[in-house]
């Protein structure tokens, strides 16, 4: 039984830790395409962008080819500009609203989505890179990632700190942070035919339609500005510096400044160690609440923070941005995260519902960025409490998308990608 006495630990369980790693290599089987990885059969049946880094976390230590193949297919779709969407439309498929028509959006035949997401990609290709020590890869993914955190930072930031102007592009879509500035604007009368509702329990746990109102107004002002970032700039009405993104992208800044120096490019690496560096100063100062006791996002249009209790606010340790002091205040607001059954709850606010997509349920991707943080700042009990929760909902339930964090029950897609990835990364005895 783990320390909380919930489920077999790697210790006394290795039959079905076994059986559970066969069972992860089988659902990216079955969700792998030409070169890449669907999150799920069921719900999103293209490439997404944080999907397929997490998977090719997942893929390096059991199938190196397939991960670098799955990194470099993703980069393939990096705009000209350096824009590196959110979907990716390789081949046809139904059962997906927004699809590539309502889209319309991406270059010389490739069909994307106008959206980005959060750069995990950088590190992902650095743990490839550094499972394999496959030079010629690392040498292949410089340029392209390089010209993608550039366009953060060109495109999407002044001072250092990176805005976001999607749900969507944020990866935790109705993230009760967000309510105040969607709140802001009247998406008007917007027709469309949702396709995610595929059963009555996805009704209870997927977004209300009061956000896809505004999630589809703001797919269709983006495109009506034929998603040039100038004119969005200045007219797209949710503009927000989500503090997962931030944390994300500082982290991302470091891993390829890892890589350049690897590659003996060291001008290329102090750059990008410059880049975390300045914004992790305007994280540390713009996105920390003193009242929370933890980092928020920051409302960009209303010039101000958005103080919500959210996981994404303690993800800053993942890229060394809380000062000493700023993680002793987290360390102990970690406890209302960790006042569940199962760590860690996305959201523990007033809203909280343990059932409603990023409004509550654990989620494993951010699990294993907290965790990765968490190690970082030498919080080791901290961070095995996450991952072994999050191994003993995946050995109960399987490959879910997300879970209650009271009852521990899976919910969303089955055989969902980044569970069985991330699965895969921690119960790998090499690590
Ligand atoms: C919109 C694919 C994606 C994840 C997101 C998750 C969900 C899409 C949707 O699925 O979002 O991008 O249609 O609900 O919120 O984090 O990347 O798994």
């Amino acid at each position: 039984m783990t320390e909380h006495g919930r489920g077999p630990t790697a210790g006394d369980s290795a039959d079905v830790r076994v059986e559970r790693r066969a069972e992860a290599i089988a659902v990216l089987e079955t969700n792998r395409r030409d070169g890449y990885t669907i999150p799920s059969e069921t719900l999103y049946p293209f490439q997404w962008n944080w999907d397929s880094a997490f998977i090719a976390v997942g893929l390096a230590g059991v199938d190196p080819e397939a991960a670098m193949e799955e990194v470099e297919t993703l980069l393939s779709a990096t705009w000209p500009d350096g824009m590196l969407p959110q979907i990716v439309f390789w081949a046809d498929a139904e059962g997906y609203f927004p699809g590539p028509d309502e889209w319309d959006a991406g270059f010389d035949g490739v069909e994307t989505s106008g959206i980005s997401q959060p750069p995990v990609v950088a590190t992902a290709a650095r743990r490839v890179y550094e499972a394999t020590g496959d030079d010629d890869f690392r040498d292949r993914v410089l340029a392209p990632l390089d010209s993608h955190l550039a366009w953060w930072r060109r495109e999407r930031s002044t001072d250092g700190v990176v805005y976001t102007r999607h749900p969507w592009e944020t990866g935790m879509d109705d993230s009760p942070a967000w309510r105040r500035p969607l709140e802001r604007f009247d998406p008007g009368d917007v027709a469309y035919e949702r396709a995610d509702r595929k059963s009555a329990d996805l009704a209870d746990q997927r977004p209300t339609d009061w956000d896809y109102d505004r999630y589809v107004a703001l797919v269709r002002q983006g495109r009506e500005a034929g998603w040039d970032e100038t004119v969005l700039r200045e007219r797209c009405p949710f503009r927000v510096e989500d503090v997962l993104t931030n944390s994300v992208y500082v982290r991302a800044c470091e891993d390829l400044a890892a890589l350049f120096a690897s590659a003996g490019d060291d001008d290329s690496a102090a750059r990008w160690r410059d880049q975390a560096a300045e914004t992790r100063a305007v994280m540390r100062d713009r996105l920390w609440s003193a009242t929370l006791g933890q980092f928020v996002s920051y409302d960009r249009v209303a010039d101000e923070p958005l103080l919500e209790r959210t996981v994404a606010g303690l993800v800053p340790t993942l890229g060394g941005v809380p000062t000493d002091a700023q993680f002793e205040r987290l360390r102990s607001t970690l406890d209302q995260y960790f006042a569940f059954d199962y760590a860690a709850p996305t959201y523990v606010g007033d809203d909280f519902d343990p059932d409603r997509y990023w409004r509550g349920p654990v989620w494993i991707n951010t699990n294993w960025l907290l965790e990765r943080g968490l190690r970082r700042y030498g919080a080791d009990a901290a961070a095995d409490r996450v991952r072994d929760d999050s191994l003993a909902l995946l050995d109960r339930e399987g490959f879910r998308e997300y879970f209650n964090p009271i009852t521990g029950a899976g919910r969303g897609s089955d055989d969902f990608a980044w569970s069985a990835a991330l699965y895969l990364d921690w119960t790998d005895g090499r690590r």
